[in-house]
């Protein structure tokens, strides 16, 4: 056999010279994307050339496949993945051929979950965001709408949390900055009529809900009924960190108000990423943004399965989170 490796802007480039080159009885050995550059590469063999048969033995699966679903199980283990969710997610890596750990890895989180992010020009319905106490839906509030005023965007600004001393002024001040009056509904009814009165006048509206304890009967029924009184899409934001089989539980639990998508938040001050894989997982959520900065004028990134493969498979070390960060963007509307 003889072995070449091919590379090309794209699969379809890339399989198109090894046809050329080594004809229809080529065997595709391997394909990689390279995570930087999008490029592909495809490493292929053609029989009856003679080569090193071991060397494409170990190719084919005998001997870099264990190697990679052990680094992608040992990734997802460091971050406190749960058992069954690692055993899935090591199983779709099995569908791919690289011998890159981050792609198998990217390749089994596709496989396993989907990757939304919020639209940043318009949308049918309001955004609400909801999620357990101190998660960060206030801030992210203010940085949605910061990230949609910056783009030219019409956005209306809602909270829900009215109760608490402050938790108005804490969302106004941002609000006030980027011009925008923000509009505050004491209750699902108010919420239902503020809505109406505003059908059409907002490309987008983002609406604040209170620190609801998910574990409380009483709090996630009045959550229920804001959502229902708004006919909003419920986002899950949540900080990352802590225990995971916690996290699964108030997924579940979030699942069931019918969240579309997670929005983790805080993954600049966390090293494990495990609680949010078991959120979305139980909540059978679609991964949108992660905030990765305190700060409201940056810190908000769309999130896809290779650049969460690399923060799984990274060693936290390297800072790969930092590199996330698209601070510059938006931030001129908050300065
Ligand atoms: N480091 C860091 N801190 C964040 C991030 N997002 C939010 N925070 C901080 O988390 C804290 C809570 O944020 P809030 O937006 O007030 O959270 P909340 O969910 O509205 O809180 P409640 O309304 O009390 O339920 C604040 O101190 C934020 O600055 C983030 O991405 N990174
Ligand atoms: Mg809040």
């Amino acid at each position: 056999m003889r072995l070449k490796t091919f590379t090309a802007p794209g699969m379809a480039e890339a399989m198109q010279t090894v046809r050329r080159e080594l004809g229809d009885e080529a065997i595709i050995v391997s394909t990689q994307k390279d995570p930087e550059t999008g490029e592909v590469h495809i490493t292929a063999a053609l029989e009856g050339f003679d080569v090193d048969e071991d060397a494409i033995e170990r190719m084919l699966g005998g001997g870099m496949r264990p190697f990679i679903s052990e680094a992608v199980r040992q990734a997802l283990s460091f971050h406190g993945v749960p058992g069954k969710l690692i055993e899935r997610l090591v199983v779709a890596t099995g569908a791919v051929e690289s011998e890159d750990p981050v792609m198998a890895c990217a390749a089994a989180l596709d496989a396993t979950f989907a990757f939304a992010p919020l639209p940043d020009k318009s949308a049918p319905r309001p955004f609400m965001l909801i999620g357990p106490p101190g998660g960060g839906k206030t801030i992210t509030v203010a940085k949605l709408a910061a990230r949609s005023v910056m783009k030219g965007r019409k956005v209306g600004v809602i909270t829900t949390d009215s109760m608490r001393a402050g938790v108005v002024e804490q969302l106004a001040s941002f609000t006030r900055i980027m011009d925008i009056e923000l509009k505050v509904a004491r209750g699902p009814e108010a919420l239902r009529r503020m809505l109406e009165d505003n059908a059409g006048i907002y490309d987008l509206v983002f609406i604040d809900s209170p620190g609801l304890n998910p574990f409380q009967e009483r709090d996630i029924g009045y959550l229920g009924d804001l959502l229902e009184a708004g006919g909003v899409e419920p986002i899950l934001v949540m900080a990352a960190g802590g225990d995971a089989s916690e996290a699964a539980e108030m997924g579940e639990i979030y699942s069931g108000l019918g969240v579309t998508r997670l929005l983790a938040t805080r993954l600049d001050a966390t090293r494990r990423l495990g609680a949010i894989l078991a959120a979305a997982d139980a909540a059978e959520a679609m991964f949108s943004e992660v905030a990765v900065s305190p700060h409201v004028a940056s810190g908000l990134v769309a999130i896809n399965p290779v650049s969460l493969a690399r923060l799984l498979i990274t060693d936290p070390d390297d800072h790969a989170v930092q590199s996330l960060d698209e601070s510059s963007s938006y931030s001129e509307a908050l300065s």
